[in-house]
């Protein structure tokens, strides 16, 4: 197969992250951030979205991790722009709705070019490990924003907020895969064009 490898790499005075991303060939996924729940969930993104993910990344996590998690949802959001852009004509939509023992989440994609986030999620611990889980929302932000996704991000009910995160970020890897394969030549648009 002919590679299809997006690199984005952007550093700033806080972080420094060199990313790829391969909708065509799922493998390898190689994290390293210093963030190990947050790499958890990465690495359930792209194995369970099929997604080919390298991130290698510094930042200033003894700060607060908060600068390094939004910076990821940045660059992963530049990327899928990339993608879109360059790639020709995707599906638009995807929705992935998945269980995790007690979790249910669901994630709603199109990928329209109209950055919009919707995001319910009232995780019962704040925290998973050492990772604060309001974190993931600013993640969120930054993808939907430099993505340019209409992305609806649920977490349905559950009584363990490492599960529902969990569970959330395999439904975004199914959802992105789905809204980002190759739909041909026509853009999908009653408009014809995002
Ligand atoms: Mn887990």
């Amino acid at each position: 197969m002919s590679s299809q490898v997006i690199s984005v790499h952007r550093a700033t005075k806080e972080t420094d992250i060199a990313l790829t991303l391969d909708l065509v060939n799922p493998a390898p996924v190689s994290l390293s951030l210093g963030l190990p729940f947050f790499e958890h969930l990465l690495h359930a993104m792209a194995f369970h979205g099929r997604i080919g993910l390298t991130v290698h990344a510094l930042g200033d996590i003894e700060v607060d991790p908060h600068h390094l998690v939004e910076d990821t949802g940045l660059v992963l959001g530049d990327a899928v722009r990339q993608h879109m852009t360059e790639r020709g004509p995707c599906a638009r939509f995807g929705q992935a709705l998945i269980p995790m023992d007690d979790a249910l989440s669901e994630v709603i994609v199109d990928a329209s070019g109209r950055p919009f986030l919707v995001y319910q999620a009232e995780y019962p611990q704040e925290k998973a490990g050492d990772f604060d889980l309001s974190l993931l929302g600013e993640f969120l932000t930054a993808l939907a924003n430099r993505g340019g996704l209409t992305l609806h991000c649920l977490c349905r009910y559950g009584r363990n907020g490492h599960h529902m995160a969990e569970a959330l970020f395999k439904a975004l890897g199914r959802a992105l895969n789905q809204a980002l394969t190759p739909a041909g030549a026509a853009v999908i648009s009653t408009k014809g064009v995002l």
